[in-house]
């Protein structure tokens, strides 16, 4: 039987949370969620155990050299650009089961209700596991899709390291990842990515759906300030070159900035590193990354020139050593208008309630945006919460959002026979 769209084309809700616990019984966390870090064991284990599945349901796998995986269903015309559809399987350390991972595994959800349906389509179906989405481990995030897109370089990339000192390419390489294909020459017809919305608008608003019609851009600024080792005790307050209380100052003033530019943006910091982190030495060094984001290309713009200009004044009169280097940045992005509208009729089709929505957080559809018309649609998750092992959503809400995934997809990849 072969099934038209507007009929009760449906995925199987059951088989994809199934799908979802398998995954995250890989890279566990301490507290119910997954650290399944990029380019670790856990991340290859996870990457086989998505390979499995999907060669199980027919697909074929291809792998370019940032490890991107490819997972490929023909279609009936050899000529026509695959429809993409993924997200990313590495989570942060202290990370939910659902960031990312909902995405991946919904396509594969995708393709075996097509197979179950007997729909063929007229561009083939690409399953996409992105790496390093997070950038939890290698800054930036979106590491590899920015690659693919040509915004970053593969050299660059490579070279990125962690808090070891482990570079991505050596690692990548270590789990055996380094696939043949030149990262970027893949074409794309379209690009879709299913989330969940990581924060607490659906839920509050009561909507199944949300329609990303955009992604507020971002800046990741990297501070390193230099002070003075030197013993917390015997040291006279008046003799100290503080670097941690020049980092204390910069955080409060982070928060004014974000403040001062509301409704609409955000600011704050999530890593410190201290040298020498001893207990009664003040630190010699103070690195930390400053996450500053806005909807609006303006104001992002101008709170990272009033940080970057007040910064240097906390540390001028400190007498802190400061240096800034930008290691994370895209610009706003604005999605396809025909893939969103494709999004809400789907929505619309099966009843589901929805809202348009901006995606607050980034995803490797921001760079897809940049090299193929891309779009996302989004889940609700319980009291908004992401990047903390408590994320949580419901088997309704994940496979909602999966049917109305499967809808645009087949509506964009169009349905033969
Ligand atoms: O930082 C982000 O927005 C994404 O979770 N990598
Ligand atoms: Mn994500
Ligand atoms: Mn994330």
């Amino acid at each position: 039987m072969t099934a038209q769209p507007g009929t009760n084309l449906r995925v199987n809700g059951d088989r994809l949370w199934d799908m979802l616990m398998e995954m995250a019984k890989i890279g566990p966390g301490i507290a119910g969620g997954n650290n399944r870090q990029t380019l670790t064991d856990e991340d290859a284990e996870g990457r086989r155990l998505f390979q499995r599945w999907c060669e199980d349901a027919g697909l074929t796998m291809g792998v370019d050299t940032m490890g991107n995986m490819f997972m490929t269903r023909p279609g009936t015309d050899p000529d026509a650009l695959p429809v993409y559809v993924g997200s990313h399987l590495d989570t942060q350390p202290t990370g939910g089961k659902y960031d990312g991972v909902l995405g991946v595994l919904a396509g594969l959800e995708v393709v075996r209700s097509m197979n179950d349906l007997n729909i063929k389509t007229k561009h083939p179906i690409v399953v996409t596991n992105w790496t390093n989405e997070e950038g939890a481990r290698f800054a930036p995030a979106m590491l590899a899709s920015g690659v693919f897109a040509g915004v970053l370089t593969q050299d660059y990339a490579y070279a990125r390291k962690d808090m070891e000192g482990k570079n991505f390419g050596d690692e990548l390489k270590r789990i055996g990842w380094v696939g043949d294909e030149e990262v970027g020459s893949r074409k794309m017809h379209a690009y879709f990515e299913y989330h969940i919305e990581q924060g607490p608008i659906l839920e509050a608003e009561e909507k199944q759906i949300g329609v990303v019609t955009h992604c507020q851009g971002l800046w990741w600024l990297e501070f390193t300030l230099t002070g003075k080792e030197a013993h917390t005790g015997s040291t006279p307050m008046n003799h100290r070159v503080n670097a941690g209380l020049a980092m204390a100052r910069i955080m409060e003033m982070v928060q004014t900035v974000a403040m001062d530019n509301q409704p609409g943006c955000v600011g704050g910091v999530g890593q410190v590193k201290f040298s020498p982190n001893s207990r009664n030495v003040l630190p010699g060094t103070v690195i930390f990354t400053v996450d500053i984001r806005s909807p609006e290309q303006a104001k992002l713009d101008g709170m990272r020139a009033r940080i970057e200009k007040e910064a240097g004044e906390i540390c001028a009169a400190l007498g802190v050593g400061c240096s800034i280097e930008a290691v994370g940045h895209f610009d706003p992005v604005t999605f396809d208008p025909t893939l969103v509208a494709s999004v809400r009729k789907a929505a619309e089709d099966l009843g589901y309630s929805h809202m348009n929505i901006i995606s607050g957080a980034g995803h490797d559809a921001c760079w897809a945006a940049k090299v193929a018309p891309a779009t996302m649609i989004m889940c609700p998750c319980v009291g908004g919460l992401s990047h903390n092992e408590a994320e949580e959503i419901s088997k309704d809400w994940a496979s909602a959002g999966c049917d109305v995934l499967l809808r645009a997809v087949l509506e964009t990849a169009e349905i033969v026979g």
